[in-house]
């Protein structure tokens, strides 16, 4: 029984144990012929690479990605040093070492033969104690940055990124989204050069990059750039820090996660522990707004919304069509104006995120009375004028009724129906015909009179 535990074990401990880092009072050295293999000064020089971590979060402690870094500027006066094509071999080329000021070259990394380094790709490097020198074409002035991968004292690789002009330095600016997508902001201290790209690397649902992140390259002019994520699932944080690369995305995206942290330049991801967002989704809709109009009036609905993010890609309906309102921002009013009495519900609630949101509740009946035609009955005598109208929905005006068959509004005698009075000259039942139905008078005019 104990055999097999210790034999467990042992099987185990080689996975378990991560590589020593090198020693940080023995730092990498870069040295080559262009500076004869010059170790002083050891600190405060660009012989001497700094210690970085890439997008290094407490939730990620093994993450072996720390780095040893450097940018050489090479210029024929006032760089690091002077081009130089170097064809490696025997002091013909250029070496990664650490060690103690007595054995500054106790540790060297280099190609296990003789060999050429590419440049704006990654090179695998042999730790050994001897061995030849590496070659590289450094014989175009620029900077060439040069990352070494901590792996302890083992084999390991170097990515070396070559830039006209001195690398930039990227920085976040924040997040927003746009159709649903997100967009990263980003500007850089300078125009970069020509093939220095600017990238997002970003992981949903995790705060841990050595393993499932996705890469999107930015877009832009200058020094400001924008990178647009693809559509995220809802309710998830996005994990993502932005960085310049030399290398192209296809080459990016075929590398393994520690040679995309390896072939960074310049990065901000916010001091180690990685910006983030969430793809919050609204919890809850309440469309309101009931209301009794008139045809052809209109009225607000309104709908209150809880969570997510705005503005919101809103959808009713009013049982038979459905409407769309974008960039609905909650509680404004969404003015209708329905032909008959209508009763409206949401469909859907889209946050600015692309999540659609959950809780849609309630509903709005608009009643629509249709518009009467009444007429003005001046005299009171209950018949009106067609001369003077009114509209309304809601029953009849003051001093207005629905009749329209008064022929003399200012005479509360003469209306249809009324008894028509002989010899008065009126026509008081307004048949359109005066004095109708009364005796003809007869006059007889004497002789003697005429
Ligand atoms: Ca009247
Ligand atoms: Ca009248
Ligand atoms: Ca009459
Ligand atoms: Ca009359």
């Amino acid at each position: 029984m104990k055999k097999i535990l210790l034999l467990g074990g042992m099987f185990l401990l080689p996975y378990l144990i991560q590589a020593q880092n090198i020693f940080s009072g023995e730092p990498v050295q870069w040295v080559g012929r262009p500076n004869g293999y010059s170790t002083t000064p050891y600190n405060s020089d660009y012989r001497t690479t700094g210690y970085r971590k890439v997008s290094t979060t407490t939730n990620n402690p093994l993450d072996g990605r720390g780095q040893w870094a450097t940018t050489i500027n090479v210029q024929s006066s006032g760089g690091n040093i002077t081009p130089d094509n170097m064809p490696g071999g025997g002091g013909a080329g250029w070496l990664l070492i650490s060690g103690p000021s007595s054995n500054r070259f106790q540790n060297k990394w280099n190609f296990s033969g003789v060999g050429q380094a590419a440049l704006n790709a990654i090179n695998n490097i042999t730790r050994q104690g001897g061995g030849q020198d590496m070659g590289l074409n450094m014989g175009t002035a620029g900077y060439y940055t040069f990352v070494m991968r901590d792996a302890g004292y083992n084999n390991s690789e170097v990515y070396i990124g070559y830039t006209a002009s001195e690398p930039v330095t990227v920085s976040h600016l924040g997040q927003t989204f746009s159709n649903g997508q997100p967009v990263i902001s980003i500007s850089t201290s300078n125009t970069p050069s020509a093939g220095e790209n600017i990238y997002v690397r970003y992981r949903a649902g995790t705060n841990d990059f050595t393993t499932g992140t996705s890469l999107v390259q930015a877009t832009g002019v200058g020094t400001s750039w924008t990178a647009t994520l693809p559509l995220q699932n809802c309710n998830t944080t996005v994990y993502y820090y932005v960085f310049t690369s030399t290398r192209n995305l296809a080459g990016l995206n075929g590398d393994t996660e520690q040679n995309r942290s390896l072939a960074t330049l310049r990065y901000d991801d916010r001091f180690g522990s990685n910006y983030s967002f969430s793809i919050a989704q609204s919890s809850a809709a309440v469309l309101s707004g009931g209301a009794t109009i008139c045809s052809g009036d209109s009225s607000a609905l309104q709908v209150n919304i809880t969570g997510g993010v705005a503005p919101y890609t809103l959808v009713y309906t009013n049982g038979t069509s459905t409407f769309t309102v974008n960039n609905y921002v909650s509680n404004t009013a969404i003015n209708v104006s329905p032909a008959s009495t209508s009763t409206f519900s949401i469909v859907s609630v889209t946050g600015a995120n692309g999540c659609a949101g959950i809780g849609n509740s309630g509903t709005a009946m608009i009643t629509v009375n249709e518009n009467i035609t009444y007429y003005a009955d001046n005299d009171g005598d209950g018949f009106g004028s067609l001369a003077v109208t009114q509209e309304s929905c809601t029953g009849a005006p003051e001093g207005f009724v629905l009749d329209s068959s008064d022929c003399d509004d200012t005479n509360n005698t003469i209306f249809p129906g009324a008894a028509e009075i002989c010899y008065d000259g009126l026509d008081n039942d307004c048949d359109g015909i005066i004095d109708n139905g009364c005796t003809p008078i007869v006059s007889v005019v004497l002789p003697n009179q005429c």
